[in-house]
């Protein structure tokens, strides 16, 4: 462990600090953020209200909405002076959300990629290629500056430019690879064209985060990569890459709970829900200076539980992301995620992990179609067996969701790949609104 004090104290010790770091947090963003200040005067509610984590429940949440609102510095906490970075994500609609940081800020983040690095295994002699995009987008530089600090050999070759990725990859004797994991998947795609085999090659290790993936996604890079492949959590708001990481376990996610307090709710009504009840995550920065943030919705659907694990961390542990509240599709009254289309086309050996959802209104019907890239075997293979296929994913999904889909299959290396974030959802009825 990088930070065994931290990442297996006993619940009741952690539980106190938090309390502690709460309490700083909650005044100083009341001192220092007129927002928050309103916010919790409309609720009635001051800062020292708060004498226990429970009564982290009667203070307001703190939305994206209200992020852009606050466009681009009103909810940072310090001076400008003493911000030393700024990231940014781009959603897909609207304007860009901006976070700030300080010294410690980085610090802070440093410290809980190191631990994160570690939590896998990796360590001062591994050689890191940084995939993840630099610049606004916190993926590359936070990866980037906990590998300095476990002092490793950092490589940061940013995304793009897949073919020079695998020549640094092998030339450079690679141990660790850092992307997102569908690029990891093209870039297999790509070593395999260029006629190199990445299971020969010192790799070992993949952090693969920023999107959500699954079980049957984790098993294809595996073998197709030959490393063990972890599952990174984090959002820009709340720090980057580095709230969570899968261990060697690879049984859930350790959330770094000194910094980040982690509640579950419901995302209809806002309750709290307890452990192992699948809702919203939120979190409350615990020792962020530049931009804390109070009871922060992420959109994010998942699940919390307290056990400890066998690596011996004693922190919570996440379920790795199961949707979002928004990119839930609702196709026919239906509540759809991708990640359930994922699972049924991966567990399905003649498909590649490649497939896009297209959604569209025919008349007052919405329609799902699925396009799913066939393995080039199969795709030379006989049209009967094809329509096999074809057929008998339509009846697994349809099974799976309990709604009626389309399937259609396509040529190999048709569906667009992607450096970054993958798209997997086409939505054509939004166009139609605007
Ligand atoms: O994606 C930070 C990051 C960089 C995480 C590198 C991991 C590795 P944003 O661009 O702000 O930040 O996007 C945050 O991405 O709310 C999730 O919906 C999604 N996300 C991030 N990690 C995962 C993951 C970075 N492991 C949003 N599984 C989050 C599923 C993830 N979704």
């Amino acid at each position: 462990m990088w930070s065994p004090e931290y990442e297996s104290m006993s619940r009741q010790r952690l539980e106190e600090l938090q309390l502690k770091r709460l309490k700083a947090t909650v005044e100083r963003i009341y001192q220092n953020v007129p927002f928050y200040r309103e916010k919790m005067k409309t609720q009635g509610i001051k800062p020292e209200d708060l004498q226990t984590l429970a009564d982290l429940k009667y203070f307001p949440f703190t939305t994206k909405e209200d992020l852009r609102e606050n466009y681009p510095f009103g909810l940072f906490a310090t001076d400008m002076d003493e911000v030393v970075r700024i990231h940014a994500s781009s959603g897909t609609t609207g304007r860009m959300t901006v976070v700030g940081y300080t010294k410690k800020d980085i610090n802070t983040w440093s410290e809980v990629m190191a631990r994160s690095i570690t939590c896998t295994g990796g360590g001062p002699r591994d050689r890191i290629q940084v995939s993840y995009g630099y610049g606004l987008f916190t993926g590359g530089l936070g990866v980037h500056y906990g590998a300095e600090l476990v002092g490793a050999t950092v490589v940061p070759v940013s995304g793009g430019n897949t073919k020079r990725q695998i020549q640094v990859m092998k030339d450079f004797g690679i141990t660790i690879l850092a992307c997102t994991p569908s690029y990891a998947l093209y870039m297999a795609e790509t070593a395999e064209e260029m006629g190199i085999d990445l299971r020969t090659l010192p790799l070992k290790i993949g952090i693969f985060g920023a999107e959500p993936w699954t079980e049957q996604m984790r098993r294809e890079i595996e073998t197709k990569l030959g490393i063990k492949a972890y599952d990174i959590y984090g959002l820009s708001e709340i720090i980057g890459p580095g709230v969570a990481i899968e261990c060697q376990e690879q049984e859930g996610l350790h959330i770094n709970e000194d910094h980040f307090l982690t509640e579950v709710i419901d995302p209809q009504t806002g309750e709290v829900l307890p452990y192992g009840e699948k809702g919203e995550f939120v979190f409350t920065t615990l020792t962020k200076e530049a931009f804390p943030l109070l009871r922060y919705r992420t959109r994010d659907l998942s699940l919390l539980y307290p056990e400890a694990c066998a690596c011996g961390r004693t922190v919570a542990r996440m379920h790795r992301i199961l949707g979002r509240t928004d990119d839930m599709l609702i196709i026919r009254g239906v509540n759809i995620f991708p990640s359930q289309i994922e699972s049924v086309l991966l567990e399905n050996g003649d498909v590649s992990p490649h497939y896009q959802l297209v959604v569209d209104r025919k008349g007052n019907l919405d329609d799902l179609e699925v396009w799913v890239e066939v393995s080039e075997e199969l795709f030379a293979s006989e049209v009967r067996k094809l329509e096999h296929l074809g057929k008998s994913i339509k009846q697994k999904i349809e099974s799976t969701l309990g709604i009626n889909v389309r399937v259609k299959l396509v040529e190999p290396k048709t569906i667009q790949r992607s450096e970054g974030k993958a798209k997997r959802v086409i939505d054509r009825r939004e166009l139609y609104q605007k």
